[in-house]
């Protein structure tokens, strides 16, 4: 559908019509429409903009991920529908894997997610091992890849709810997360929980990342050393509340 740029909802739209695409083009799962319109929902509240809160927990997920020994990157259908250019471009400026983790378990959807990232230049796509899984989760999610999430020491998990964040926790592992919902099981579990859209905060995260890489351990432990997950949360429903 051709949105009109004049139309006072564009970018939402815009938006919408990506994950539509997404599902047509065999990457997003159904489901991820109504995940979507969940996260629409409290970006209207949240004023469709990326707040403070937004931004000092971007500015610490890129300080935490430049000084990560093995950072891995998740990806599921709605995060390569609406971001897959963004995680590629993220992969590469911090040379560590894509894995394809995701919930409504499907092969073509795996396969058809990573000939996405794929096509975006993306160098490691692994998919989850039956062989390899992480402890304390019964769904599927707990496959992963030896060479990837089994291996990382930080994962990135972009848009996604359920009890994975507190498994992987639980597995050693820090979390950071980007969530509309401050009040979801992911972004109450994770390290450091990016209450915004993944289409404004990735953009940022990767600017951000481009100046860190630049900086040295002691200022990037600096960063991270002060940052504080549960006030951000706070901060964050208080600004959905109000
Ligand atoms: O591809 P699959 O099979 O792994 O499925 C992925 C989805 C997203 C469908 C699955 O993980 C799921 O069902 O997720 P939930 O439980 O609906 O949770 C999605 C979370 O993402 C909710 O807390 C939403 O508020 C949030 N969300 C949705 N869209 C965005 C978002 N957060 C940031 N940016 C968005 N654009």
């Amino acid at each position: 559908m051709k949105i009109p740029k004049t139309h006072p909802r564009y970018q939402s739209l815009k938006t919408r019509e990506q994950i539509v695409v997404g599902v047509k083009n065999g990457i997003t799962s159904i489901h991820g429409l109504l995940a979507h319109g969940r996260g629409e929902a409290f970006d209207y509240l949240l004023g469709e903009k990326t707040h403070t809160f937004g931004k000092k927990a971007i500015e610490a997920s890129a300080a935490l991920l430049v000084s990560s020994r093995y950072p891995a990157i998740s990806v599921n259908g709605n995060a390569c529908a609406l971001i897959g250019k963004e995680l590629v471009e993220l992969s590469g400026l911090l040379n560590c894997p894509l894995e394809i983790n995701i919930f409504h378990s499907s092969k073509t959807r795996e396969k058809n997610i990573r000939k996405y990232l794929e096509r975006y230049g993306a160098k490691q796509v692994f998919l989850p091992q039956k062989t390899c899984s992480i402890l304390h989760l019964g769904s599927n999610r707990k496959y992963v890849n030896k060479n990837g999430i089994y291996k990382a020491d930080t994962v990135f998990v972009p848009l996604e709810d359920g009890d994975r964040a507190k498994a992987l926790i639980k597995n050693g592992k820090k979390v950071i997360t980007i969530d509309l919902n401050p009040l979801s099981r992911t972004s109450q579990a994770a390290t450091i929980t990016i209450v915004d859209n993944i289409i404004r905060s990735m953009p940022l995260l990767i600017t951000y990342i481009k100046i860190l890489k630049t900086k040295d351990a002691n200022f990037l432990a600096s960063i991270i050393s002060v940052y504080n997950n549960k006030n951000i949360l706070r901060n964050a429903e208080k600004a959905l509340r109000t």
